[in-house]
Order: C-alpha cells, then sequence, then structure tokens
C-alpha cells in the first residue's frame, strides 16, 4: 500500500465522500517521528500493519475541513475518517478508534472521553471547535484593531470550558512610539482580564527570537490553540516555533480587502519539545448560545459574586434598588465592560430561545 506523504488536504474536497484531497496550499510536513511522540494514546492498540485486516487503530483528529476531517494514526499515518451519528461529532484534538475501509479512509468506531470541549456557535447551530485542550492562546494585536467584543467572548468560552487562556499582543514594533497607546491598551487588558491572565508582549517580526523563546516556554508538551481575528499573526507564531509547518501567512491588507482569511481550516502542526499547537482561520464572531444562563453567570465568577450582595436574590442589576453589581461597577471594582458583555450574550439567548 503506498504510504501518502504528509499533506494534510488543506484545499476543500470536492465531494466529502472523496479520498483525502492531494491538492494543498498548506502542505505540512510532519515528520512520522514527532507525530508518533506527539499521539499518546490511552487505549492500546491491539494490531497495526495492513489496514484491509479489519483491525482498529487509535489515532488522534489533527485537521478539520468544514465537515470531513483527518486524523494521524500512532505511525504518523493521516486517514481521512468519517463518522455516522454522533460519531460524526468529533473535534481537532480528539483521541478516536478507527477501522480502516480503505488505504486512506477509516470509519470512526469511537470518540476517547474529552479532557475539555470548545465550542462556537453560529447562528444556526453549535460546532465542536477543538477538544483535549491544555491552553488557548489567543493573539491580539494593535493593527488591525482588536475586537474588545472578541476578546470578552473568547474569554467566557474558555471560562466555561475550564481551559486556561494566555494573551499574545503581537507587533508591539507597531506601537513602540506611542507609549500612550499602548498604556490604553494595558488597561483594556486588564479590564478584560481582571489581570489574572498571562499577557505576552511580542513582535514576532521584530524580536523572533524572543518571543520564540518565551513561547517555546509556555507551549512545551502540551496541546494549544491559537485563536484570533484575521491577520493577527497566529500563522506567524506557529511557523516561528515550527518551521516545517511552512504556514502562508498574508499581507493584512490582502487577507482583509479580499475578504477572505489566510489559514481557512483548523489544524493541529507538530514540534520540538511535544508542542502540539492548533493553527485556526481568523474569527469575526464567536456566539456563545450553546450556554445556559447558569453556564453563563458561572462564566462571569466577578458578577455573580457581586450578585450575591444585591438585596433581591433574583437581580437583574437593572434598576433594582441596592444592587451591589451596580454600586461595584461605579466603584470601580467591576469592570464595566464585562457587565455590558454578560447583558449581550444574556439577550443573545434570551433571543435564541424565541426562535427555536
Ligand atoms: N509589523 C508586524 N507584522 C507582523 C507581526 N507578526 C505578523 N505580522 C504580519 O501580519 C500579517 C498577518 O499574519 P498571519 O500570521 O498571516 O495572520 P493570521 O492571524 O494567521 O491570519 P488568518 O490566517 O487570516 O486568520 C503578515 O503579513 C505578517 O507578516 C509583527 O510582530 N509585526
Ligand atoms: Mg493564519
Ligand atoms: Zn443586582
Amino acid at each position: 500500500m503506498a504510504k501518502r506523504g504528509n499533506n494534510l488536504g488543506a484545499g476543500k474536497p470536492k465531494h466529502a465522500s472523496t479520498g483525502p484531497t492531494q491538492s494543498s496550499n498548506h502542505v505540512e510536513k510532519t515528520p512520522s517521528q514527532k507525530a508518533k511522540e506527539a499521539n499518546r494514546p490511552e487505549t492500546p492498540i491491539s494490531q497495526s500493519g495492513n489496514p484491509a485486516g479489519g483491525q482498529k487503530l487509535s489515532a488522534r483528529v489533527v485537521a478539520s475541513h468544514g465537515r470531513h476531517f483527518v486524523a494521524t494514526d500512532t505511525e504518523g499515518k493521516h486517514w481521512q475518517v468519517f463518522g455516522k451519528g454522533k460519531r460524526r461529532e468529533v473535534a481537532v484534538g480528539d483521541v478516536i478508534q478507527i477501522s480502516p475501509s480503505g488505504p486512506e479512509q477509516a470509519w470512526i468506531d469511537a470518540i476517547q472521553e474529552r479532557k475539555n470541549l470548545l465550542y462556537r456557535s453560529d447562528a444556526l447551530r453549535s460546532k465542536l471547535f477543538a477538544a483535549n485542550l491544555d491552553v488557548v492562546i489567543l493573539v491580539l494585536a494593535a493593527s488591525p484593531p482588536y475586537s474588545p467584543e472578541l476578546l470578552g467572548r473568547t474569554l467566557t468560552a474558555c471560562e466555561n470550558a475550564g481551559i486556561p487562556l494566555e494573551i499574545v499582543f503581537n507587533k508591539l514594533d507597531l506601537v513602540h512610539d506611542d507609549p500612550e497607546f499602548l498604556e490604553h491598551i494595558r488597561d483594556d487588558l486588564d479590564d478584560w482580564t481582571m489581570g489574572e491572565m498571562p499577557i505576552h508582549w511580542l513582535s514576532l517580526t521584530e524580536a523572533p527570537e524572543d518571543a520564540c523563546e518565551l513561547m517555546t516556554d509556555r507551549l512545551k508538551n502540551k496541546t494549544s490553540l491559537i485563536l484570533g481575528q484575521s491577520g493577527m499573526g497566529k500563522s506567524t507564531l506557529i511557523n516561528l516555533l515550527i518551521p516545517d509547518a511552512k504556514l502562508a501567512t498574508n499581507e493584512v491588507s490582502l487577507a482583509l480587502n479580499s475578504g477572505k482569511h489566510t489559514t481557512t481550516n483548523t489544524q493541529m502542526h507538530f514540534g520540538d519539545e511535544g508542542i502540539q499547537v492548533i493553527d485556526s482561520p481568523g474569527f469575526q464572531a464567536f456566539g456563545l448560545h450553546h450556554l445556559n444562563e447558569k453556564d453563563l453567570l458561572d462564566a462571569f465568577p466577578d458578577i455573580k459574586g457581586f450578585g450575591l450582595r444585591c438585596r433581591f436574590d433574583d437581580c437583574k442589576h437593572r434598576e433594582e434598588p441596592s444592587c451591589a453589581v451596580k454600586d461595584a461597577i461605579e466603584e470601580g471594582e467591576l469592570s464595566g465592560s464585562r457587565f455590558d458583555l454578560y447583558n449581550l450574550l444574556l439577550a443573545e439567548l434570551e433571543e435564541a430561545r424565541q426562535q427555536y
């Protein structure tokens, strides 16, 4: 059987049922050695070798191309995997059991219990984003300007999923001569993160060695997901950590003016020192209607904490008297931006509930 290269088929398939696509703009050269090291299945593999022998293999989902997925087995071989029913619902980072149905295709038999799972909703439904993450890295930059709302939504999703979040503020070179602007950004990030999250101030292009050293230290022996709006430097960061990844990066103006994102699929890359990093397309929206009201309040422990001190147990923190939340915002102990986002998300939940 011909063994495929390491092309994960980043191009869109014409038919979801055909084999992994051969054409790709993003050719990943993952040494099988690295994949082997990175893929530590908890389920033992009974056999390996002949894929037509009806045996089961353990594999890690390493790429998502919309409706189809690529998984890598412990030998470093890539499979295009398909599931039926619930088994169709896999995410990059999942550990799965597969049985080969062709030289490069396999059925998903089981999805191993996840440590965590990050979701993202669009207008129609919730989507699985990535699973079994040790950390999410949100990449922000001064240019193009980052959206505080998307930052808040990412914080909320990670808090809900129980995944630690770290922020990279990139393109520091563009704001060196504007200390006031930088101060404003520092205040904004402190406000959103409540001073509780690591924030790394980097310039990936001006000081790449420093950035690489710091981020290698943060990401070694971890599975991480890199999130951020288009043009922030997600792929640039991954290329720095894993030169073999050779990801396409693009001039911001090109990427934004064409309305296209440079990265179009979610894909895991394997580096030295146990780095397993997932690149993702830039997001412009981050729906959270998969959370219910309780989830939402739990994701805002600051608001929840002050809320316990309101006079009325069911205080909505609007016009009620003796509202500890309103008082805390007035006194600068609680972030008004966070409270506004909480209300916006609550309103979205109510709207989504009325629609279905
Ligand atoms: N000035 C400056 N430019 C940078 C820096 N880091 C990255 N860039 C540039 O920003 C542009 C966008 O970088 P990408 O890595 O493609 O951004 P991305 O977040 O992967 O974008 P999408 O794939 O569209 O989501 C490229 O032209 C990079 O060269 C930096 O530290 N300073
Ligand atoms: Mg990219
Ligand atoms: Zn209140």
